[in-house]
């Protein structure tokens, strides 16, 4: 069979060429075959040309470059649509006459896996991927995926895949009835053709909207059931219930009315303030890998081994995601008890993502395989990048880093993994600040996305240009930020933990304001969250010293969930509840202060946590700490959890307006810290009625 790749004839994103009696039509819209317009309209003429030609028995549809159709084009979101739409493109494809292969590699997403539901048959290699990740756009499949694939792959597979918008593999996709053949990798056309010349004579044409035998075999409970399961993880968000409300109308109604309801949920969604939220934030995670002003001809440095000292919880936690990228790792401690306790708990980690199934044991063998624990520090000489993660104290870093200064291979980069310290005072600590960089992970550090990569006045380009395309190899999203105190997140954390602790004092319950903050959307309020980080984490362990209600529950051993009280008392189960004892101590403390308690209300709380922290915010991005508006909210949503469906902090904040926001914090201003001040640039951007985020 020769290749049917060569020559193009038209400007169109789609071309087709003949092989024997099988009209091949290709896709070539870089990156990622989005499904623009001219896609679109390309796909109804090759279908039209089809049926036009009576020389073609068989139509197979593919893809140029690294993957089929990931989906509609979301840069046109938002934007008038053009003609013609996707639900009539699909259904075009399903009215051939002729039947119609779509042979699929890399992902064949959202409006991407609409197309070849549409298609009579699919054919995969066997590492392609499949999905409707819609949900995560705060949309649904809005061209007849949530009627066409319960009818193909199932009910529950359909709620699944809708829903959460995961992906599944082809191999997964043939065991569910999504795939028809599995195909050899690197032999995808061929293949695809020869298939096609299989079916090219059958009759009826196998079309996915009027199949029912999956649909009329469902089991009505398993709607319920699935919310049940995943009520904790779709709390907060609408699409996840709309995409189960739309599967379920698959198993009620016939296609074409089941059809036009799905598109009334789309264009519902589509209009929300949901889903422009998790628009904006699918731009603003690629936009953060982008470092601005950065020499064009930056190289990156190779990195074959990385060091790592210190097998603490964040060392182990750090090393593991090289180990899982392939990438063999030398770990330093200065006992063998705690160099054997910090890799036994990697290693019990790993076994317990293999018992759930997401590891085997052969991976799991092959990443502590890379792993080499050492108590012989001059073991990290021949490390390219060296990680510490030791004791947060200033001093303590400064005598790790004048060791490795002695010991490691010129051009190694030497990061720090401090949460607060001050990076530039690390770095001129030693006779090579320029391969200094700061590598903030978030505990657990082997699971949290986020990766803040502090930028210090002397780190050379290439060495953050490294560091941020590791941080993407080991599936982190890394965010460029200056060296200030506490960096992005922790600097925006600080005067919301501040005017929380306040508002206790003043009236306010730990209880209620965890309560806000949780009903925003939070995964759990200020107090909660000091509970599990622990509440004795920076604490001067003295006990008879105590200025604040921390010192006083530090004093009593009530340093949270780990002592089974803290903020909240704990069952054996670490469910919290509200303490009378804390209570009493808040009082006391009141009193002791001379603060006078009143009735705090829920919007006092939001103002004077949520809206300090837009203006702590707005001072990192005039400062510069920050590249853009947008970083901030990735660091706010793969950090700390702030829900995807509000965007984040700053695109929260302009949707809220910014001049709301000043109102407010006008209004808190007496009541707040003493110290706090006002950022110019939210001041400008309220009278100007300008935003952050566009
Ligand atoms: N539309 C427009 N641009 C897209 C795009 C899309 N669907 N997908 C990716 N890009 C851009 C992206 O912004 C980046 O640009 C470049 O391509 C490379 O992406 C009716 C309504 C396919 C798994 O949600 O999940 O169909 O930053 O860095 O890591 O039912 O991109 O280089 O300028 O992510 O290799 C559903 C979204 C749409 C899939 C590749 N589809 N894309 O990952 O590259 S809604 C999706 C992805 C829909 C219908 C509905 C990933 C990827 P730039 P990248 P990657």
């Amino acid at each position: 069979m020769t290749d049917v790749r060569d020559a193009p004839t038209t400007t169109s994103p789609i071309s087709t060429r003949k092989h024997g009696d099988v009209l091949i039509v290709l896709s070539n819209n870089p990156p990622v075959n989005a499904l623009s317009t001219a896609v679109r309209q390309g796909l109804v003429d090759a279908i039209e040309q089809a049926e036009a030609d009576d020389s073609v028995h068989a139509v197979v549809i593919t893809c140029e470059g690294n993957t089929f159709f990931a989906g509609a084009d979301i840069t046109e979101f938002g934007k008038p649509p053009q003609q013609p739409w996707l639900p009539a493109v699909v259904d075009r494809i399903e009215a051939c006459t002729k039947p119609v292969v779509a042979a699929i590699h890399g992902t064949a997403l959202g409006g991407g896996l609409e197309v070849a539901l549409s298609c009579h048959y699919r054919v995969a290699v066997p590492s392609a991927k499949m999905g409707t990740p819609e949900v995560k756009l705060g949309l649904l499949p809005g061209a007849g995926g949530t009627q066409r694939l319960p009818r193909v792959a199932g009910v529950r597979k359909a709620l699944e895949m809708c829903a959460t918008g995961n992906p599944i593999g082809a191999k997964e996709g043939f065991a569910c009835g999504l795939i028809d053949r599995l195909i050899e990798e690197d032999d995808l056309i061929p293949h695809a053709v020869g298939y096609a010349e299989e079916v090219r004579d059958v009759r009826p044409l196998p079309k996915s909207s009027e199949r029912e035998y999956k649909i009329n075999e469902c089991d009505p409970s398993v709607f319920d059931d699935f919310l049940k399961e995943n009520a904790r993880r779709f709390r907060g968000f609408e699409a996840p219930l709309k995409n189960v409300e739309a599967v379920k109308l698959a198993c009620s109604r016939p296609y074409a009315e089941g059809a036009i309801e799905e598109r009334k949920m789309f264009m519902e969604l589509m209009t929300g303030q949901q889903s422009a939220a998790q628009r904006y934030f699918f731009f603003a995670e690629r936009k953060a890998n982008k470092i601005e002003g950065l020499p064009e001809n930056t190289e990156p440095r190779p990195i074959h081994r990385v060091g790592v000292i210190g097998a603490g919880t964040m060392g182990g936690g750090i090393s593991m995601n090289f180990l899982s990228a392939g990438i063999p790792v030398t770990i330093v401690e200065m006992g063998q008890e705690a160099l054997d306790r910090g890799t036994g708990l990697m290693r019990k980690n790993y076994e317990a993502t293999a018992s759930k199934g997401r590891m085997t044991a052969e991976q799991v063998e092959k990443a502590m395989g890379y792993l080499q624990p050492t108590l012989d520090f001059a073991a990290l000489a021949d490390c390219d990048l060296i990680i510490e993660a030791v004791y947060e104290n200033m001093d303590v870093k400064k005598e790790v880093f004048g060791r490795l200064d002695k010991i490691a291979k010129p051009g190694a980069i030497l990061a720090s993994n401090t949460s607060y310290l001050n990076i530039n005072e690390i770095a001129a600590s030693i006779s090579r600040p320029a391969d200094v960089v700061g590598m903030h992970f978030f505990s657990p550090a082997n699971v949290m996305k986020l990766l803040e990569v502090v930028r210090g006045d002397k780190t050379a380009p290439d060495v953050l240009l490294t560091a941020m395309g590791l941080g993407k190899k080991i599936r982190k999203v890394p965010v460029v930020a200056g060296v200030c105190h506490g960096f992005i997140g922790n600097r925006m954390l600080m005067p919301r933990q501040i005017e929380a602790t306040k508002l206790l004092l003043e009236g306010a319950t730990p209880e209620q304001v965890d309560r806000v903050h949780v009903d925003f959307g939070m995964p759990m309020g200020p107090f909660q969250m000091a509970d599990l980080a622990g509440v004795d984490i920076g604490w001067h362990r003295d006990p008879n010293r105590v200025e604040n209600v921390r010192d006083a529950l530090c004093a009593i051993d009530r340093w949270g969930q780990k002592k089974g009280a803290g903020f909240y008392d704990y069952d054996e189960r670490r469910r919290p509840t509200p303490s009378p004892v804390v209570q009493q101590i808040i009082e006391d403390f009141a009193k002791k202060q001379g603060v006078e308690r009143r009735e705090i209300s829920d919007q006092e709380i939001v103002e004077r946590t949520l809206y300090t922290m837009i203006n702590e915010g707005a001072k990192i991005l005039e400062e510069g700490i920050a590249q853009r508006a947008s970083d901030i909210d990735v660091v706010w949503v793969y950090g700390y959890g702030w829900p995807v469906y509000r965007g984040g902090p700053m695109f929260w904040a302009d949707s809220e307006g910014l001049a709301k926001i000043v109102d407010g914090l006008n209004r808190q201003e007496a009541r707040m810290r003493s110290d706090f001040s006002f950022s110019k640039l939210l001041l400008n951007k309220a009278e100007n009625g300008e935003k952050f985020t566009s």
